[in-house]
């Protein structure tokens, strides 16, 4: 038996999706721990391509039950329609379920979201518009609405009185916008619990079973460390906890039963939303390894920041992670380049930083950059590591020597059969 973990080591984007889908396999359980439809985890394989919001990445494997967890944030509407999408593909859905201690994301959330972060000026996140942020403050603030609450008429009346009370008057009087109508939420959510009610479930008994079953378990994180609420690049991160920490909580595992954490970086590096970003490129190179690697938001379609691989910032989230693996991803998108600069250290007002600064200096930081020799060659049908040409080899060896992480997997493509296990 096997409690995994996989989280982003960069700014998310890595592929976290492709390889939960290919681990899952041997999982009897795959469960989502923080986030909401703010995510995009993109699976290509016998079924087809899909962009995963909020379904786990274990979907395609029936026999692997799917739970987005107690830490997650869930909007029903959006919920329904992507499990009819993936249904729409002969996927079969039934053992996708929902913990009913995870939290509603309602309208105001996603309306709030956007009138917000719009407002912040300089401190504006760049958020996706999903009504992440203002569910987990309601959540926080101890007024949200809760998945279990669903069913009962007058719970949400009593909640909602309360709510409404707050965010009524902050969107009529602080942003000029329409109040939302006590009534209409309460008839909409009455009748998400009925739609999702099959799907509901405390997710206590049936975690305790599997760990007493000795199942395979697997933890799916989405963003990354960078984005984490503490550890990230605080104010422009996520309103939850990506990294392998928050996996016990969102998910309910003690965590001592977690035995792996495998860390997914991609060959280069990604951003979307604001933040620093050291190794960011600008211009036609920004465009050109953007092209390369279909660098665009799976959940908004919204062109990413892109720039080479940076050893300071995923040291620094293999470290507080503990991962014991380090997944290598999208290396082929490096075919065609003569030589390919990492990130080593930073250059910060004359002096030499080896270790993640505050996020004010991280803004001003320079890239040191090692340049590592190209392969230029297809890598995209390579079907083991062995195989690998020389320099794509030393290019592995050399992000695995500066994270510290031993080689997990490195990815050569996007579908489940393009990775190589080490
Ligand atoms: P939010 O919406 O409140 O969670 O935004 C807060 C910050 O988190 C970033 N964020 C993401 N970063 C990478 N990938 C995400 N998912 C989509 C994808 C993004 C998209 O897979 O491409 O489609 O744009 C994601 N979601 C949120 C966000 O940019 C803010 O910096
Ligand atoms: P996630 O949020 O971490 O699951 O990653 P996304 O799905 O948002 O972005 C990763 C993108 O890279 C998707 O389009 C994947 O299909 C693609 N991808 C994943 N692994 C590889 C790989 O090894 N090579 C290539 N070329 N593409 C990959
Ligand atoms: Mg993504």
């Amino acid at each position: 038996m096997t409690v995994t973990v996989v989280v982003g080591t960069q700014w998310g984007d890595e592929g976290k999706g492709k390889l939960v889908d290919l681990l899952s396999a041997d999982a009897q359980l795959c469960m989502r721990f923080q986030g909401g439809g703010n995510a995009g985890h993109t699976v290509v394989n016998r079924f087809g391509e899909f962009k995963l919001h909020l379904v786990p990445s274990g979907v395609f494997n029936s026999t692997c039950s799917c739970i987005l967890g107690t830490g997650t944030v869930i909007d029903p509407p959006a919920l329904l329609e992507e499990l009819q999408e993936i249904a729409a593909q002969g996927v079969p859905i039934d053992h996708v379920l929902i913990s009913d201690r995870a939290h509603v994301v309602m309208p105001y959330h996603k309306l709030l979201d956007k009138v917000e972060d719009e407002a912040r000026g300089a401190y504006r996140v760049g958020t996706t518009g999903r009504g992440i942020g203002p569910a987990y403050t309601d959540k926080v603030a101890r007024i949200g609405i809760r998945i279990g609450d669903l069913f009962y008429e007058n719970v949400l009346r009593d909640k909602l009185a309360i709510i409404l009370r707050r965010h009524n008057t902050i969107l009529t009087h602080v942003y000029g916008q329409q109040p939302f109508d006590a009534e209409q939420l309460i008839s909409a959510c009455l009748e998400w619990g009925e739609q999702l009610r099959p799907r509901i479930v405390d997710t206590v008994p049936l975690v305790r079973t599997a760990l007493r079953e000795g199942k395979n378990i697997l933890l799916e994180g989405q963003l990354s460390a960078m984005k984490d609420i503490d550890w990230g690049s605080y104010p422009f991160v996520t309103s939850s906890n990506p990294s392998s920490a928050g996996a016990a909580v969102g998910a309910g595992i003690p965590p001592y039963r977690i035995d792996r954490v495998i860390g997914v970086a991609k060959a280069y590096s990604s951003q979307v939303g604001t933040g620093p970003m050291p190794t960011e490129l600008q211009g036609s190179e920004a465009e050109h390894l953007r092209q390369l690697g279909g660098e665009y938001g799976a959940t908004t379609g919204r062109p990413r920041r892109v720039g080479w691989f940076d050893a300071v910032v995923t040291r620094f989230v293999t470290g507080l992670n503990g991962c014991t693996g380090l997944a290598i991803t999208k290396l082929d998108v490096l075919d065609t380049f003569d030589e390919i600069p990492v990130c080593v250290a930073y250059r910060y007002q004359g002096e030499i930083l080896q270790d993640l600064p505050d996020p004010f200096i991280h803004e001003q930081c320079e890239p040191v950059y090692e340049y590592l020799p190209g392969w230029k060659q297809d890598l995209s049908q390579v079907k083991s590591l062995q195989d690998l040409p020389r320099n794509a080899r030393a290019y592995l060896d050399r992000l695995t020597e500066l994270t510290e992480v031993p080689l997990h997997s490195v990815g050569v493509g996007p579908h489940r059969e393009q990775t190589l296990l080490a």
